[in-house]
């Protein structure tokens, strides 16, 4: 059977983004026809300045949403990243593959670093090697597929590029993983700057919906969306990013095909208030179980106790095995 790893990380609320581009994936598909693994990368959410009980609260959030979203631990293993040591273990191993040109190439550490710097803070040095802790996260496992939203494409490029040089320098050690991305919605844009992603962390509030958000939040905000000038509806990212948005959004929520829906519709309106109606029915199971899963936290603990331990399990070996291939003495 394959095995499939994803993460999410606790940097901010969850998204529609995140919920479109990966999770929603992760619960209907990933988790039943794959010997699946489930992350909340808390350590990545170190890379940028960060609160302590922030990144506490989100992570814990986080899996329970991941939970509310339709992980099932009987189908799959979700835990917590930094309760898994052989990914810190790891990610040492291979920064001693990576070269910092790779690193510095990174379109999201460049994004990134810059907005620090514009905010005049500094750029932590874990920002730049965060991709290759990422790559821990996925080689440990000996992952087959990463399912994840279009903005992480490079990052499991640059995984599989850390594969491969290992696996050509010190012998087959690593699975070289493939990277798969929904049809539809695999980027999400932000409904006030639609040339931009809807990311969890950007400052843009009404331009991001959160799966949290009470419904008539969710309808003020989508009906709020920027549209582009013209009145007519077409999909094409390019000349009108805020209406394909829009479509894309509608397509993912309904099944359907964004090209296709864009005919359906003579104005804007109609598309927002349809758009609005299909994230609100999509996103009020997740809020709901949310909600119970909230009132049990003894049983989030849980599955993260039990799935910490079954990812320890299954990441120990190859792990171990990449520390005698680099030519480290094995603990007596
Ligand atoms: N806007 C998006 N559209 C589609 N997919 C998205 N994902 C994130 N945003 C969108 C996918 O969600 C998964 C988890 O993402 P992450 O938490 O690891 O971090 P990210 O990719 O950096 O997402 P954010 O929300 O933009 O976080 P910040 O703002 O902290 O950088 C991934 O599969 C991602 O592709």
């Amino acid at each position: 059977m394959k095995r499939v790893f994803s993460g999410i990380k606790p940097t901010g609320h969850l998204t529609l983004g995140n919920y479109l581009g990966a999770m929603r994936r992760w619960s209907e598909v990933d988790q039943h026809g794959a010997d699946a693994l489930f992350c909340v990368v808390d350590l990545h959410a170190l890379t940028v300045d960060h609160d302590p009980g922030r990144v506490r609260r989100l992570s814990r959030q986080a899996a329970t949403l991941l939970l509310a979203a339709g992980l099932d631990p009987k189908l799959c293993t979700l835990f917590v990243q930094s309760h898994v040591d052989e990914h810190a273990r790891l990610s040492y191993l291979l920064e001693c593959v990576a070269t910092d040109g790779e690193m510095r190439r990174m379109i999201q550490y460049k994004e990134k670093a810059a907005a620090e710097r514009a905010r005049g803070g500094s750029v932590r040095l874990s920002l730049l090697t965060y991709p290759v802790l990422m790559a821990a996260d996925i080689l440990a496992y000996g992952t087959d597929e990463v399912p994840v939203g279009d903005d992480q494409a490079q990052h499991v490029e640059l995984t599989r590029d850390l594969a491969v040089r290992f696996n050509q320098r010190y012998g087959h050690t690593f699975v070289v993983p493939r990277t798969t991305h929904p049809q539809v919605a695999a980027r999400v844009m932000n409904l006030q700057e639609p040339t931009s992603k809807m990311g969890k962390s950007d400052d843009t509030g009404p331009g991001i919906v959160y799966l949290l958000d009470e419904p008539e939040v969710v309808r003020k905000k989508i009906m709020r969306a920027v549209t582009d000038s013209g009145s007519d509806v077409v999909h094409d990212r390019r000349v009108r990013p805020g209406v394909s948005n829009l479509l894309e959004i509608l397509a993912a929520c309904t099944d359907a095909d964004p090209g296709e829906l864009a005919g359906a519709y003579a104005t804007y309106g109609a598309l927002k208030k349809d758009t609005a109606d299909a994230v609100v029915e999509l996103l009020g199971p997740v809020r709901r179980r949310h909600q119970e899963l909230c009132a049990d936290p003894a049983y989030v603990d849980q599955v993260l106790r039990e799935g910490a331990g079954k990812a320890r399990e299954m990441a120990r070996p190859r792990v171990d095995a990449a520390y005698r291939a680099i030519g480290l003495l094995p603990a007596g």
